[in-house]
């Protein structure tokens, strides 16, 4: 495969559709070749993973990773039980691995390219400094009383120092729980209850595409509600006037100079936590989705490597924000944990103009890139003419978060990768912690808009949701569930181990249920379908409808709710909302601007609806349900396919409610 030319249409006859081999010229210019020779070997592999498991997890664990303590049981537990665990003698330090085993041989090895929001503010941390930074940071958290398996909660912009924090923490034990910084005070607030973190790392402001972010007021409204944090740390990114309450807050450059630049690393169990992750699910309330040390950083080490054909000396931009997973596994763990430059960018990719991330990707010499379609959407209806620079040391160019559509990816690969570069369209969730189905670059033939093959140890199966069979065969739609194991899955979700499984493993009793719907086409190929639940994809974040829906219902004006997700251009989908006020409150532009900032406020601004419908009612079934789908419908344009309304309990709303959409308000 590897060797033919690009673009070669392998398919034809029934299913038109592209078949794209790993260019030449992205084989040319490698730095040696990729990890595995051509497809049959990935195939091989991949067979090998799925019946050999152990053996095949139990060999990569040991390259990639190294252990202080070697583990005997490569996995136990099971689906059914809830209990998979893996290595599980095992022991390892997460900072050891990502720094250390670096600093010690290639000291000088550049860990970290920070690149400011100003294109002048970045500079470069390499493995050495960041050992000592590392060390020091973990010092202070010791000293305000962090101990192993303590959680630590981290509120920080995309700088150098976040990366820092999320190491300092594994150094010690201690757990992080990252919260992306455009939540809001509310929002970090629930964060940090559910946790039980005792101590907040922050910035004085952050500074994002011009503009500033007070960070730190955010968070001390927050802690207004959180009497249980002792301490909190504060970076001093621009020098703001902010308040600091004695006692509780502490300079970062003040305490860090107190410390030495030495610590040495606390080995962990492989099973023992590494993070929790708040994510979005069907119902109200947030998840702590909790991953372990060992098997997770084996997922991202391996998928960075295969992936995306990480070699020694390469320099790796995610995009991704720290405070999602894409930049926990992808900005942080797996290029630390393979030795190479990882760029951090403060910024936004129009900022200062939409050049950004080309300019970037020149500058530092960018082998891999891996962003979300929103970003491309966005930039692709920028122009061209932004994307005038060389970028000549690409060679893979990544995709996650949504389905990216095939006019988009065509613009990726022609236009940003001048046909040099391979498209990786990655599938994976913060609850698999690494890509799930994903191409191979160098190795997998790839098709626009399909995340093609498992990666190793995923065996997918596509499900009837009716009937709750799986369908086997090539041709086929469904749900998409896993069914076995892999090392870097969610072990719980935090304190609330019953909800873990009633999510992800009770819905199809031995299978991981992901919440996707897909097809696997006729060569095995898996098309992402989108979420089959209550969660909604704006901008590559997820958001769950009910959570939206709650946080209106806090308005004193407002009665009932409906939230549901629509097509939008730009952001994949967009956040729409149907109101029922209380009785004498009246429908004005004003009032919907305060339904607009109750939801910024009580989540973050990227939850905004972008578009909130006053109505008479809402339509309901007979017992009180709200029926979605009809809203859904009404927004479409596809009112006349409301199918049977008679069963709602005022089928008059819905002239009302159609009336109301056509109005545009
Ligand atoms: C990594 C991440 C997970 C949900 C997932 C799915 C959607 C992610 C995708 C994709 C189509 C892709 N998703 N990658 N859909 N193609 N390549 O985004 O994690 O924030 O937990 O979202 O995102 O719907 O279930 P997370």
């Amino acid at each position: 495969m590897a060797g033919d030319s690009p673009k070669t249409p392998v398919v034809a006859e029934a299913h038109e559709v592209d078949t794209f081999h790993p260019p030449q010229k992205m084989l040319d210019k490698h730095p040696s070749k990729p990890h595995l020779a051509n497809i049959e070997e990935y195939q091989q592999l991949y067979k090998e993973s799925i019946t050999e498991p152990k053996k095949f997890w139990g060999r990569l664990a040991r390259e990639l990773l190294t252990w202080s303590k070697d583990f005997e049981t490569v996995q136990s537990g099971s689906f059914e039980g809830g209990d998979t665990a893996w290595f599980l003698e095992g022991e390892l330090n997460a900072s050891y691995n990502c720094v250390d085993r670096h600093a010690i041989k290639d000291p000088n090895r550049v860990a970290i390219i920070y690149e400011a929001d100003e294109p002048s503010g970045g500079r470069n941390v390499t493995y050495a400094e960041l050992l000592r930074e590392v060390s020091k940071t973990a010092y202070v958290l010791k000293s305000m009383g962090v101990r192993k398996g303590d959680t630590v909660a981290i509120y920080l912009p995309m700088i150098p120092e976040a990366l820092v924090a999320f190491l300092a923490c594994s150094r010690i034990g201690a757990v992080h729980s990252v919260v992306f910084a455009g939540f809001s005070s509310d929002s970090l607030r629930d964060r940090v209850i559910d946790a039980n973190s005792k101590v907040v790392i922050t910035t004085d402001e952050g500074k994002r595409g011009g503009k500033l972010i007070g960070t730190k007021k955010i968070v001390d409204d927050a802690l207004k509600q959180c009497p249980d944090v002792s301490h909190v740390l504060v970076y001093k990114r621009t020098g703001a006037d902010v308040p600091m309450t004695p006692g509780r807050d502490y300079w970062w450059h003040e305490e860090v100079d107190k410390w030495p630049s030495y610590i040495a690393p606390e080995p962990v169990n492989s099973e023992d936590p590494l993070f929790l992750l708040y994510t979005s699910g069907s119902t109200g309330k947030p998840k702590g989705v909790m991953h372990t040390t060992g098997g997770y950083l084996l997922g991202a080490a391996a998928t960075g490597k295969y992936v995306f054909d990480i070699h020694d000396g390469d320099r790796y931009f995610c995009g991704g924000d720290v405070g999602w997973i894409t930049g926990h596994t992808y900005v942080v763990y797996a290029p630390l944990l393979l030795g190479v430059s990882t760029v951090v960018f403060e910024g936004t990719p129009a900022y200062p103009n939409f050049s950004r991330y080309w300019d970037i990707i020149d500058k530092h010499n960018v082998t891999q890139f891996y962003v979300a379609p929103t970003a491309l959407r966005l930039l692709k209806r920028a122009g061209d003419q932004f994307v005038k620079n060389d970028m000549k040391h690409l060679r893979v160019l990544g995709s996650v978060g949504e389905p990216i559509a095939a006019e988009v990816w065509k613009w990726y690969f022609e236009v940003v990768g001048k046909e040099e570069a391979q498209i990786v369209d990655t599938y994976w969730q913060t609850e698999t912690g690494s890509n799930v189905i994903c191409p191979l670059a160098g190795v997998t033939p790839t098709k626009p808009g399909s995340a093609s093959l498992p990666f190793f140890g995923i065996e997918p199966a596509i499900i009837d949701p009716v009937s709750g069979e799986e369908i086997h065969g090539n041709d086929v739609e469904g749900v998409l569930a896993f069914k076995q194991p892999w090392p870097s899955m969610a072990r719980t979700v935090y304190g609330a181990h019953r909800r873990y499984m009633d999510t992800y493993l009770n819905v199809y009793k031995g299978y991981y249920f992901t919440g996707d719907g897909a097809g696997r086409d006729h060569e095995g190929f898996y098309w992402i379908r989108g979420r089959v639940d209550d969660v909604v994809n704006v901008s590559g974040h997820r958001l769950s409808t009910a959570e939206i829906e709650a946080a209106l219902i806090e308005h004193a004006s407002i009665a009932e709710a409906a939230v549901v997700g629509v097509a939008d251009e730009l952001t994949g989908q967009a956040v729409n909302a149907f109101v029922a006020v209380k009785d004498g409150v009246e429908a004005t532009d004003a009032l919907r601007k305060e339904f607009i900032l109750q939801v910024r406020k009580s989540i973050g601004p990227f939850a905004a609806p972008k578009a909130v419908y006053i109505v008479p009612d809402l339509p309901k079934t007979r017992s009180g349900k709200i029926m979605r789908r009809i809203l859904r419908k009404i927004l479409a344009g596809e009112e006349d396919q409301l199918g049977d309304t008679s069963t709602l309990s005022d089928p008059s709303v819905v002239d009302k409610i159609i009336a109301t959409v056509h109005e545009g308000k």
